[in-house]
């Protein structure tokens, strides 16, 4: 694994909350797989946010070439644009954990998720963060079922199988979270300080659930914030069956543990 950035801090304190004014505040980790023909966008649309934001990409030596896509972004947004490339694929699970211990040993305080094929609006970045930054939340989810059903351009059965997921995942845990798969959020990094990221082991839409399941028990603040879901429109999903079955094997997994007190 290769590591290219300009850090622009790497002294691994823990920050608090009053920490210097120029500490770099927001890391937006974006996970990408064949994503060449999204990234340049969305990595331009993450710039151009208030904050200002920096941002976090972990690429599995997509074949596409995605990672000179965002090294040449990395000249354009000197020292605000990271770069971590992993040998082959290896999962969106952990893409975030190695994102997050970066961010950890780093000085950013919120560290958000989101997706590179533009379905997440990088426009919605500073209403997810503005929470948190306030102390209001702990962790805030961009999420499709509050106040209704915000999805655009998904097959009835993708929508039937995402809210299905919530309804049987509610169930088995209740976990008081409507779009519990959300890939959108942003954590202080408080939440991901207190947790033992060594003992989360799911990879797929199950490391979603798993991370708000963990973030709940904890006793941290979830706030949902309702968010549009876009389908993308280039690349290709990477979804699968195993993906689906892992997610619905991990609920009971995580319930059976807590009650064990193995969590
Ligand atoms: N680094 C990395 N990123 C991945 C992997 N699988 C998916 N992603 C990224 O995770 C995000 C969500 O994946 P996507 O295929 O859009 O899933 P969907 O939205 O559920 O159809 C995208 O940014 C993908 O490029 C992986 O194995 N490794
Ligand atoms: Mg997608």
């Amino acid at each position: 694994m290769s590591e290219s950035s300009a850090s622009p801090s790497s002294s691994g304190a823990p920050a608090s909350e009053a920490a210097a004014p120029d500490a770099p505040d927001a890391l937006v980790i974006v996970p990408t797989y064949n994503e060449a023909e999204n990234i340049g966008q969305v990595i331009d649309l993450v710039m151009t946010q208030p904050g200002p934001l920096s941002m976090l990409v972990v690429d599995d030596n997509s074949p596409d070439a995605t990672a000179e896509i965002v090294r040449a972004s990395m000249d354009e947004y000197p020292g605000r644009v990271h770069l971590l490339e992993r040998a082959g694929k290896l999962g969106l699970g952990t893409a975030y954990l190695r994102g997050f211990r970066y961010a950890l040993a780093r000085d950013f305080r919120y560290i958000c998720e989101m997706d590179a094929d533009l379905s997440h609006d990088p426009s919605d970045l500073p209403r997810l963060i503005a929470p948190v930054e306030a102390g209001e939340a702990d962790l805030t989810i961009g999420s499709r079922y509050v106040d209704g059903v915000r999805v655009i351009n998904w097959p009835l059965m993708r929508l039937v199988l995402s809210y299905g997921a919530g309804v049987y995942t509610r169930a088995i845990t209740r976990m008081p979270i409507r779009d519990v798969t959300a890939g959108f959020k942003c954590f202080h990094r408080r939440v991901l300080e207190s947790m033992d990221l060594d003992r989360v082991n799911s990879n797929g839409y199950a490391f979603q659930v798993e991370m708000h399941y963990r973030t709940w028990r904890a006793g941290f603040r979830i706030q949902e914030v309702p968010v549009i879901f876009t389908e993308r429109t280039e690349g290709q999903s990477k979804m699968s069956r195993r993906i689906v079955r892992e997610a619905a094997w991990k609920v009971w997994e995580l319930r059976v543990r807590d009650l064990v007190g193995q969590l």
